[in-house]
């Protein structure tokens, strides 16, 4: 695409100014976009010579996590939940429970895979299937007892939806996640999903455009973290937003397969984090970071609140001005002779 005179001097404006590593795509300048609308703080928007380290936090108080949160600093939580306080703990890990209190209900499945050559399950469609919750313990189960995959993943299923009886379990807890540390997000609208599976159900490489606080229930998952300004590094696919990175997960960006470095040489560059988490552990994992994401061989279960930024920490600069990546866009689609609205996240 050939752009005029105007808006080329834009892009160059812009690119000074988020100083990527390497080519920019139509991706990359797109997810800008939406770091604007969305009111990602300025200085994450640019990447620093400094990671922001994962670090953990045991029991900590609410004005505590707040700290990394405003600095959208990943936070391993331990130690703040007991099955006394939050019985989901206990209660959701066990499918008698789950099959007596909502096993009628119909649930989506995620059922399109891909087995990698660390046989990881990577689901790669949302869910799309459907199965009573019974029918899906039995399937968890049957993979169990024979030592294989499940060939479904219950993945991204929001619970109002579908399991409201778990809704208001969580909802009646003194001490869950939520009760603990709403105060640090704006509000949930999204509500309450979970991911829940057996071997190695595999998620790719992604960012969400929420503030994202979840809770291992049950087995284990291991997070690969990359900071939002990673986004240069790591090839993004999938209109409208460009959340989505078409690399392979759990690859050390020091380690490519020849082959994986020719074609994407700019990886070498991203900063990747692993966490490891087991049941009763919370994650803060911020806004726009991105993650791929593996379960355990055995049963594996999270809940996840997808929230707002809490008003404090989003920036408030009007992002139409001349110089952003959201006026470029209008740009390019003017030039385009395109008019439809920016898309809705
Ligand atoms: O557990 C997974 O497979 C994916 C979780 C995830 O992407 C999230 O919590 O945002």
């Amino acid at each position: 695409m050939t752009l005029d005179r105007e808006t080329r001097e834009d892009l160059d404006a812009l690119c000074k100014a988020k100083k990527p590593r390497g080519h920019v795509s139509l991706g990359l300048i797109v997810l800008w976009s939406v770091w604007e609308r969305q009111g990602l703080p300025r200085e994450l928007r640019v990447s620093s010579p400094e990671l922001a380290p994962v670090v953990t936090l045991v029991r900590p108080t609410a004005q505590q996590l707040a700290e990394y949160v405003m600095r959208n600093q990943p936070v391993v939580i331990k130690g703040a939940l007991n099955s006394e306080k939050f019985p989901p703990l206990e209660d959701f890990a066990n499918f008698g429970y789950l099959r007596e209190r909502c096993g009628h209900r119909m649930i989506k499945v995620k059922s399109e895979a891909f087995v990698d050559k660390e046989n990881r399950q990577l689901f790669v469609s949302d869910p799309l299937g459907e199965m009573s919750l019974s029918a899906f313990c039995g399937l968890v189960e049957q993979a169990e007892h024979l030592g294989v995959a499940a060939p479904v993943y219950m993945g991204k299923v929001k619970l109002d939806d579908s399991v409201p009886e778990l809704v208001e379990d969580l909802a009646d807890c003194p001490a869950g996640p939520m009760q603990q540390f709403a105060e640090c997000f704006g509000s949930n609208v999204k509500g309450a999903h979970t991911y829940f599976g057996c071997g190695k159900n595999t998620t790719a490489i992604h960012c969400d455009p929420s503030e994202n606080l979840l809770v291992v229930i049950t087995g284990t998952k291991t997070f690969d973290l990359y900071p939002p300004s990673d986004a240069d590094c790591l090839y993004l696919i999938r209109q409208p937003n460009y959340l989505n990175s078409c690399l392979p997960p759990f690859v050390s960006p020091d380690a490519m397969p020849d082959e994986m470095a020719a074609k994407y040489p700019l990886y070498r560059h991203a900063r990747v984090q692993r966490v490891e988490l087991v049941a009763g552990d919370m994650l803060y994992l911020p806004i726009f970071w991105w993650h791929g994401v593996t379960g355990g061989f055995e049963r594996n279960m999270i809940i996840n609140w997808w929230c707002e930024m809490h008003p404090d920490k989003m920036d408030k600069t009007d992002s139409t001005l001349e110089g952003s990546a959201m006026a470029l866009i209008e740009a390019v689609r003017e030039h385009l002779g395109q008019t439809q609205p920016s898309p809705s996240i």
